[in-house]
């Protein structure tokens, strides 16, 4: 079999590079190219086959009276030495048949690379984490691989006893782990006036999810005696040279669900993710996740920064700014068949994707085969989580006509995920943060999936 179909099992695996009207032509010149190679392979694996006995045909090694073992073609790896465990210890990575799962930067999008994105590939997934190594990065001065023994967390502002904190007296505090999602503001941003990049990694990939583990703010809070009656707003701030500071609201923290986190998918957080701690604020947008997070100032109101004063607001169709968008609305996005992949033939395929809200947990997803004329509930992969990603999957016959897959997902508050049309009403064109609209991708009679949007 060739080994591009197996990670879905059905559909090759998205292309490498893509941006620009270029970008999509290269993408489809490639498809094209990788289908033939596929129908190539898969004719000359049926012809060799023919050559095969009946038995090991169906599997069964064929007993050889004192002949030759090679005469059974067993592969080596059934009967050499494996590789050995690393006697100086080790970090397992994934299979080198992987490599071509990882995250991508979007050619053109940033001068350098320290201010700057990668895309998680969406399209490679299954279930809901996201391995750390995956997770995609958003730095505005750089990524640090921080001393965690010279790392302080300071606490002032509104409270009777400011305190500075080591990370061994952090990680002593009583500990808590959960799953949320994290979604940069600016994810889907290209795409708010038309189709701009080809491929699920670009226009869903500043998403992530994982399993975080911390200690809840409100307990650091608490320790330094903080005045919870009149301290209304936190300010986070990052020690990386962009000076990250985002005001928290205390009605977020008192909740209990703001972290102050170090643990990420069981291990320390990676350095591209804020090693040794972070602010993990669910359902907000990533940028209030502060990384690198070396202080923590109680009061009593926004501290209208630059960061949201100057960046991450959102302009109205009537010229206006938006401030303080905190909370990300309920969207979801089909991951497989995405933009880029290829289709093998009609006949049975599982669509299957994400969904998430800022304002709980998922609470159905339906799933429509023709842009949204008709709709099916999907199936939810439990557990479902508070403000974490949901996996959703739902059958479907591909007949071999054109068909425009779309998902929309509803949240536990009943907030219905737009289409663009009802989101741009209330928005416009020339927004670029919170764009959560309907996601279209394109089957065409080739089996060619396309970015498209419906009008
Ligand atoms: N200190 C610091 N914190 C930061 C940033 C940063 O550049 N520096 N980027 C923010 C933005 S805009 C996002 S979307 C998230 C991205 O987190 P990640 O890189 O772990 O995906 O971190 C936020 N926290
Ligand atoms: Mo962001």
């Amino acid at each position: 079999m060739n080994h591009e179909n197996i990670n879905s099992g059905r559909v090759r695996k998205a292309p490498e590079n893509f941006l620009s009207q270029d970008g999509i032509r290269t993408v489809m010149e490639e498809a094209k190219r990788g289908r033939r190679d596929f129908i190539r392979t898969a004719f000359a694996a049926a012809a060799a086959g023919a050559a095969v006995p009946a038995a090991l045909a169906q599997g069964n090694p064929v007993p050889t009276e004192g002949g030759d073992p090679n005469i059974l073609n067993l592969p080596e790896h059934s009967t050499g030495l494996g590789q050995g465990v690393n006697p100086e210890g080790s970090y397992g990575m994934p299979s080198k048949y992987e490599a071509h799962v990882k995250r991508r930067i979007s050619p053109g999008l940033t001068q350098t690379t320290q201010a700057s994105v990668s895309f998680a590939p969406l399209q490679s997934l299954f279930g809901i984490v996201t391995p750390s190594g995956l997770h995609f990065e958003r730095h505005h001065q750089g990524w640090w691989d921080i001393d965690p023994s010279k790392h302080r967390l300071m606490i002032n502002g509104m409270v009777k006893r400011p305190m500075v904190l080591t990370m061994d007296e952090i990680m002593r505090l009583p500990s808590v782990s959960r799953f949320h999602f994290i979604e940069c503001g600016a994810n889907t941003a290209a795409e708010w006036g038309n189709v701009a990049v080809p491929t699920v990694q670009y226009t869903h990939g500043m998403l992530s999810c994982s399993e975080f583990t911390g200690v809840p703010l409100i307990t650091l809070l608490e320790m330094a005696g903080a005045d919870l009656k009149n301290g209304k707003f936190v300010l986070a701030e990052g020690a990386d040279g962009s000076s990250m500071t985002r005001t928290i609201p205390m009605s977020l923290i008192l909740s209990g669900e703001v972290l102050v986190a170090y643990g990420q998918n069981g291990e320390m957080l990676r350095p591209e993710n804020g090693y040794p701690l972070r602010l993990v604020v669910p359902g907000v947008q990533g940028v209030s996740w502060v990384k690198y997070l070396r202080r923590i100032e109680l009061g009593d109101k926004p501290y209208a920064t630059k960061d949201e004063a100057v960046h991450y607001i959102d302009l109205m169709p009537d010229g206006l700014h938006r401030q303080y968008s905190n909370l990300q609305e309920a969207k979801s996005v089909i991951t497989t068949p995405s933009g880029g992949q290829v289709l093998l033939d009609k006949g049975f395929y599982n669509i299957t994707g994400l969904a998430w809200s800022g304002f709980g947990k998922i609470k159905r997803v339906d799933v429509s085969v023709d842009g949204g004329r008709n709709w099916r509930t999907a199936r939810l992969e439990g557990p479902v989580h508070s403000k974490a990603l949901t996996r959703f999957n739902i059958d479907w016959v591909w007949d071999g006509k054109p068909a425009i897959l779309q998902s929309r997902a509803m949240d536990e508050t009943g907030f219905v995920q737009p289409t663009y049309k009802q989101l741009r009403a209330v928005r416009g064109t020339r927004s670029i943060y919170h764009n959560n609209a309907i996601q279209s991708w394109l089957v065409q009679e080739n089996g060619e999936v396309k970015n498209v949007q419906l009008s």
